[in-house]
């Protein structure tokens, strides 16, 4: 078999997407996500310029001969960009090899080692009431896991709440949105949060929250320990961990999990995190980290350390990327959880898959290959919308961190 075409296809069902096509000369396509939010034509033009040409004439069941083809001859080394271009190859490549086996990818990475995949969803509120009360609906729909985020008084545009009833989407407009950040603020009021989501709904339900990287490390510290009563699943990107060695401080103060890796793209982001053992859930993505390939080398290394996988999955994260995440999921060994924002039903119609979700927890589905594929026709139809996401500054004008 060798690969004949590559294409890359840009769309927007209310939201960027891009995707990679590789086509064979015995029929058989697959697909991979490439979407990196806000950054999406550098992708583009990486892929087209850079890998696309390399591809033409290659056999596609040479999954792991191309990553190291893609990875060390780029010489230059990691990268969001690089990484999500070669996320997008190996996902497509992944996806072809379960076609021509006729077996979903978690098959061939050895079977299901559980019966289904545990998520989490996100609730927002404008206020405590309006977060419980949204953390309750969740709770209705069936998830075990819910992550709450809620808007902070007198701040504007606190990080994770929606703008309106539907889907929170951070990348709304065509330069970066300029939001102000308050730590103070901050930690006196998430504490109250959580209690109120405790004494609400009880002490089973799984909490989470996401801060957004928005801590020192000392800070970081201070939640952890004020959030211990109310037992997180996890405090998510506590602290920027370019510096990794900066999560020494925080885990010194506090026992709440710590989760951190959906900016990551290689096992070099969090080698040192997880061999330190100074995280407990590493939140690398299908996408954004070297694809499947990639994923499973980071997954072997967190297990040796009992640090478990907890992908991302924002919604700006194809369902191309769900797909494979989920048979990904089904099959490592150290599993913790995969976070899930539904999509829209317009992107669903552009990536009609196999994936499905029941009470609280999800499956891939039994399709040849990811599961997932894209309709070319009606992804036509939507025009790629240049959008930023945001930024954040201190009260004082600072820069900080989004
Ligand atoms: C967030 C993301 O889902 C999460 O944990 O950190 O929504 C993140 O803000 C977006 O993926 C950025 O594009
Ligand atoms: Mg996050």
């Amino acid at each position: 078999m060798k690969i004949t075409k590559a294409r890359v296809i840009v769309t927007c069902p209310g939201r960027n997407f891009v995707t990679l096509k590789i086509e064979t000369d015995e029929g058989v396509h697959g697909i991979g996500d490439a979407t990196l939010n806000g950054r999406e034509k550098a992708v583009v033009a990486y892929l087209e310029d850079h890998v696309i040409p390399l591809l033409i004439g290659r056999d596609p069941a040479r999954i792991e001969d191309i990553w190291q083809y893609l990875y060390r001859g780029a010489y230059w080394r990691r990268g969001p960009v690089t990484m999500s271009a070669i996320a997008a190859v190996d996902t497509a490549l992944w996806d072809i090899k379960g076609k021509v086996a006729g077996l979903p990818v978690y098959e061939l990475l050895g079977g299901a080692s559980r019966d289904g995949v545990m998520v989490y969803g996100h609730a927002n509120g404008n206020d405590i009431a309006h977060t419980v009360d949204e953390v309750g609906r969740y709770i209705e729909m069936g998830y075990k896991a819910v992550r709450a985020q809620c808007a902070i008084p007198g701040v504007k545009g606190t990080y994770g709440v929606a703008k309106g009833t539907m889907y929170y989407e951070p990348a709304d407009s065509a330069l970066p949105e300029e939001t102000v950040w308050n730590t103070p603020a901050y930690l006196n009021f998430a504490p109250e949060l959580f209690e109120a989501l405790r004494i609400a709904h009880g002490p089973d339900i799984e909490l989470l929250h996401d801060v957004h990287h928005r801590l020192t490390p000392i800070e970081a510290a201070r939640l952890g320990k004020a959030l211990e009563p109310y037992r997180l699943f996890w405090m998510e990107d506590a602290t920027p961990a370019e510096n990794q060695e900066a999560f020494k401080l925080i885990r010194q103060h506090t026992v709440t999990p710590l989760a951190v890796g959906e900016i990551f793209n290689s096992i070099h982001d969090c080698r040192e995190l997880i061999q330190n053992q100074l995280i407990d859930y590493i939140r690398t993505t299908v996408v954004h980290a070297g694809g499947i390939t990639h994923l499973r080398r980071i997954a072997d290394l967190a297990a040796l350390y009992q640090v478990r996988t907890g992908s991302h999955g924002a919604t700006d994260l194809s369902p191309a990327c769900m797909g494979a995440a989920l048979n990904f999921d089904l099959w490592v060994p150290n599993f913790g959880i995969q976070e899930y924002m539904r999509h829209t039903p317009e992107t669903d119609a552009v990536f009609p898959h196999a994936y499905s979700f029941s009470d609280g927890f999800m499956h891939p589905g039994d399709l040849p290959g990811i599961g997932v594929d894209i309709d070319e026709e009606l992804a036509a139809k939507y025009e790629y919308d240049p959008k930023q996401l945001p930024i954040a500054r201190l009260q004082d004008g600072t820069l900080w961190n989004w």
